[in-house]
C-alpha cells in the first residue's frame, strides 16, 4: 500500500471515529443536540459562553453573532446540508455541516482556542469547479458561490516544528465529493456517474485523496515535504466526473477552513 492511500484510510478512519464520538474532535465539539433552548457557543475547556462569536451560513449569505450568553439564532431556510462556522478571535475556526434536523434542535457547540503553533491557512469558502453539476450531486443545493476553477491553492509560512510533534492540515467542512465511496455512502444521489477523488497537494506531492464529505477531516503531512521558517504551498485539485469522456467535468465541491495542526507524536508511531 503506498503512502498515500495510507493517509486517505487514515482520514477516513478519522472521520468515522469523530462521528462516532463528537466529543474531542480535533477542532471543536458539538457538546449537545436537542436540549435546551438556545443554540450557545460555549468554550470546550472552561465550558464559559463565548459573546461575539460569528456564525456564518456562507452558502446562504447569512451570518450573526452570539449574545452575552454565548446564543444565537438561525434565521435561514436550511434544507440540504449546509456548512456553518463559527469564528472568533483566539479560537482555532470552526465548522460543521449541518442538516434540516440538526439546524432544528438547539446546538450547543464548544470552540477551542488556538495553540502557539496552529495556523490558519484560509477561513473563507471557496468552490472548487466548473459550476457544472448534477441536483444530485452530494449538496448540489447548496452551491451559491461561484467557481474559482478546478483547483485552490495558496502559500503560506511555516515556522519551526518542534522535533517531538507531528503536522497535521485539517480540513474543516467540505460538500459536493462525488465519489463512488461517497455515493456508497448514500452522501451523493447521483446515480449514474461518480468522479475521481479530489486530490490534496502540499509543495507539490499529492499527500491525500478525499473520498468523503465530512468536517475535520485531518491529513498527516510527511515531515520531509514541510519547509520549515519557509514559504510552503497547499493545493486541492477538483476531482473529473469518471463517466463524461467527450469533455472535462470537474466534481464541484465546496471546501472551508484550511489550517495546520501540531500535535505531540502519537505513542504508538
Ligand atoms: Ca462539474
Amino acid at each position: 500500500m503506498n503512502k498515500y492511500k495510507l493517509s486517505v484510510l487514515s482520514a477516513i478512519f478519522i472521520l468515522f471515529s469523530s462521528c462516532i464520538t463528537a466529543i474531542g474532535a480535533i477542532n471543536g465539539t458539538i457538546e449537545k443536540n436537542g436540549t435546551g433552548d438556545f443554540n450557545r457557543i460555549i468554550d470546550s475547556q472552561t465550558k464559559s459562553p463565548i459573546n461575539q462569536a460569528d456564525v456564518i451560513l456562507p452558502s446562504k449569505g447569512y451570518k450573526t453573532k452570539t449574545d452575552n450568553e454565548g446564543r444565537f439564532n438561525l434565521e435561514a431556510k436550511i434544507n440540504a446540508p449546509t456548512i456553518m462556522s463559527v469564528q472568533k478571535e483566539g479560537y482555532k475556526p470552526f465548522s460543521l455541516t449541518i442538516d434540516e434536523t440538526a439546524a432544528s434542535k438547539p446546538l450547543v457547540i464548544g470552540i477551542e482556542k488556538t495553540n502557539p503553533h496552529d495556523i490558519i491557512i484560509d477561513k473563507d469558502m471557496y468552490h472548487i469547479g466548473d459550476d457544472n453539476y448534477s441536483e444530485n450531486s452530494a449538496n448540489a443545493n447548496d452551491f451559491r458561490i461561484k467557481a474559482i476553477g478546478p483547483f485552490y491553492t495558496k502559500t503560506f509560512k511555516i515556522g519551526n516544528i518542534p522535533p517531538n510533534e507531528d503536522t497535521y492540515l485539517v480540513i474543516g467542512s467540505v460538500i459536493g465529493i462525488d465519489t463512488k465511496m461517497a455515493r456508497d455512502m448514500g452522501q451523493s444521489k447521483v446515480k449514474t456517474a461518480y468522479a475521481s477523488s479530489p486530490q490534496i497537494y502540499f509543495n507539490g506531492n499529492m499527500i491525500a485523496e478525499l473520498n468523503l464529505n465530512g468536517d475535520n477531516q485531518q491529513i498527516k503531512i510527511p515531515r520531509n515535504l514541510i519547509k520549515p521558517n519557509g514559504n510552503n504551498q497547499l493545493t486541492v485539485k477538483a476531482g473529473k466526473n469518471l463517466f463524461q469522456n467527450a469533455y472535462v467535468d470537474y466534481d464541484d465541491i465546496e471546501l472551508m477552513n484550511l489550517f495546520i495542526e501540531t500535535k505531540s507524536k502519537i505513542a504508538t508511531e
